[in-house]
């Protein structure tokens, strides 16, 4: 298991560095809310996922959604380094004719199972698929990503209630509760407290955890396996820019790169 966190954290450094260098050549993006996202993602598709980057469209594979769509750098950048398509197109991302868009699009990146940005929608989408996948009894599994100001959309507890109500132990939702969002704290703008309860009594299994310790990661994505009967939302708490000591916990970076000179000192950061 050392061996295993140990490549795992390798990889989250080298996304990391992606996510900066690929916002900062398009002087755009966000770069705050895919350094809070990227720890799972990388232990979703190096560690849990059955998904094979050779065959993007394998029936069989477990499938992921980026509802906050606009943390597209970290799953570019994870989808590169397993494979989905080369490493050196990172650097084209938000280029006017690059396949890598602000958003992720289905048909345009291989590895993207859903097109997202719109922010609400994904676990609606992440229901409709696990249902589908139970009723054709098929054993793959849906995990979907949501931020946590996402959560003041009327339709994800709208595919809250429908995940319970069907009973989906297929779906897993993962919330990035870096308390931030696009303008301030969330418990500022639109108070979502006490969210862990708020998706209990919604039907849903919950846990509660660091999303920066690969190691709880870990264990919570293998217990929401484990759970049946009902949906598993892992609240995942984060930090926005995590990685960056200027970077974290600072709102400004939600949609705003880094310039030239702070992307040299945040890459010392993260040697
Ligand atoms: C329906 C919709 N409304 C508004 C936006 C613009 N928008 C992009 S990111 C964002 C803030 C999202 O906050 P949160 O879900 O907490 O994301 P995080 O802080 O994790 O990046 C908003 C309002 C959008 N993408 N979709």
């Amino acid at each position: 298991m050392d061996e295993v966190l140990k490549r795992l954290k390798s990889k989250s450094k080298l996304v990391r560095k992606h996510i900066l260098e690929m916002t900062t050549k398009a002087c755009s993006g966000h770069p705050g809310g895919s350094m809070s996202a990227l720890d799972i993602i990388v232990a979703l598709y190096f560690y849990k996922m059955r998904h094979d980057p050779k065959n993007p469209e394998w029936e069989e594979r477990d499938s992921f959604i980026l509802s906050k769509g606009h943390a597209s750098p970290a799953l570019y950048s994870v989808l590169a380094e397993c494979g989905y398509f080369p490493i050196e197109k990172l650097i084209t991302f938000r280029d006017i004719d690059s396949i890598l868009e602000g958003h992720p699009c289905r048909k345009l990146v291989p590895g993207v199972d859903v097109s997202t940005g719109s922010l609400g929608q994904g676990l609606s989408i992440g229901v409709g698929m696990a249902l589908g996948a139970r009723i054709k009894g098929e054993g793959h599994r849906i995990y979907v990503m949501l931020g946590d100001g996402e959560t003041q959309e009327g339709q994800v507890w709208e595919a809250a209630m429908a995940a319970s109500h069907y009973r989906l132990d297929n779906i897993c939702a993962i919330l990035d509760r870096n308390s931030l969002q696009i303008d301030g704290s969330t418990e500022e703008v639109m108070g979502v407290e006490p969210i862990a309860d708020k998706w209990s009594s919604f039907g849903w299994n919950v846990l509660n955890i660091d999303g920066h310790d690969m190691k709880e990661v870990l264990r919570a994505l293998d217990e929401a396996e484990m759970l049946k009967g009902a949906p598993t939302m892992i609240v995942a708490h984060t930090t926005k820019g995590k990685g960056v000591s200027f970077m974290e916990g600072v709102c400004e970076f939600h949609g705003k790169p880094l310039t030239k000179d702070q992307l040299c000192e945040a890459l010392k950061e993260l040697i």
